[in-house]
């Protein structure tokens, strides 16, 4: 059965893709930290009549990621998704400390898994990296700029992975969704303070759904091998850009 890992899935995106994907016939290996989490979501596929394997790591770990591939015999599709914003100071005030953790996340996590899983990726013939990054890989702003900047390393490390990859039967794809309204996402940004997290939405007449990436990213892994989507950007239609964002009082 086709396998398709991915990260992040204990919440938000990476549920939803691990649901989606699972919908498409893929067995899901789910990988995060929380356990609880990822047997939930595996319930949930498996009860859908989906096939789904829970995998116990912290991307940021090296071992605990060597160990996940240890134990995975196939890996079709890879979905980079875990990461995350810490922090919303501007760059006086930030705490490198944030700035680091978010590097540690979005980019060595993605680097780490990626290196992995890229033999089995490519021993399976067809393989497809997806990399969830975000609009700001492509834009900074106010006190966003620690995230920003490991969105831009994901980036970065998207484009070198699909140049060094070319002539190998895998694909590489960026995913870069703008605001979506997750459970976790703003919570972490804004370090629990659920009225500022709730704030960022206030008004937007339907932000983007973790089930909205979910489906793109399924879209983008089913196309025919020969068929690379490098990149996509998906915004709510609110949100014509990072500062463009219609609200209603
Ligand atoms: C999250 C999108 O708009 O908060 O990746 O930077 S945004």
């Amino acid at each position: 059965m086709r396998t398709a890992v991915v990260t992040g899935a204990g919440s938000g995106i990476g549920a939803a893709t691990a649901h989606a994907l699972a919908g498409s016939g893929f067995h899901v290996a789910l990988v995060a930290r929380r356990q609880n989490r990822l047997e939930d979501v595996a319930r949930g596929i498996r009860d859908g009549g989906g096939s789904a394997s829970v995998h116990v790591a912290d991307v940021t770990d090296r071992q605990e990621v060597t160990d996940l591939a240890a134990g995975l015999d196939r890996c079709d599709v890879l979905v980079n998704n875990a990461g995350g914003a810490f922090g919303t100071e501007p760059v006086a005030t930030a705490d490198p400390g944030d700035w680091r953790r978010m590097y540690e996340v979005n980019v060595l996590g993605t680097l780490q898994v990626t290196q992995a899983l890229l033999p089995l990726l490519i021993g399976s013939g067809d393989g497809t990296v997806v990399i969830v990054s975000s609009t700001a890989s492509f834009t900074c702003y106010e006190g966003g700029g620690g995230y920003s900047a490991a969105k831009h390393g994901e980036h970065a490390l998207a484009g070198a992975l699909r140049l060094e990859v070319c002539g190998l039967p895998i694909r590489v794809v960026e995913i870069a969704p703008g605001m979506v309204h997750t459970e976790e996402f703003s919570l972490n940004r804004y370090r629990g303070d659920i009225s500022a997290a709730d704030a960022v939405y206030a008004g937007i007449d339907a932000p983007l759904l973790a089930e909205d990436i979910a489906e793109t990213v399924t879209w983008a892994v089913t196309r025919p091998s020969h068929v690379n989507v490098d990149l996509l950007v998906v915004r709510p239609r609110a949100q014509a850009a990072q500062h463009k964002v219609h609200r209603t009082p």
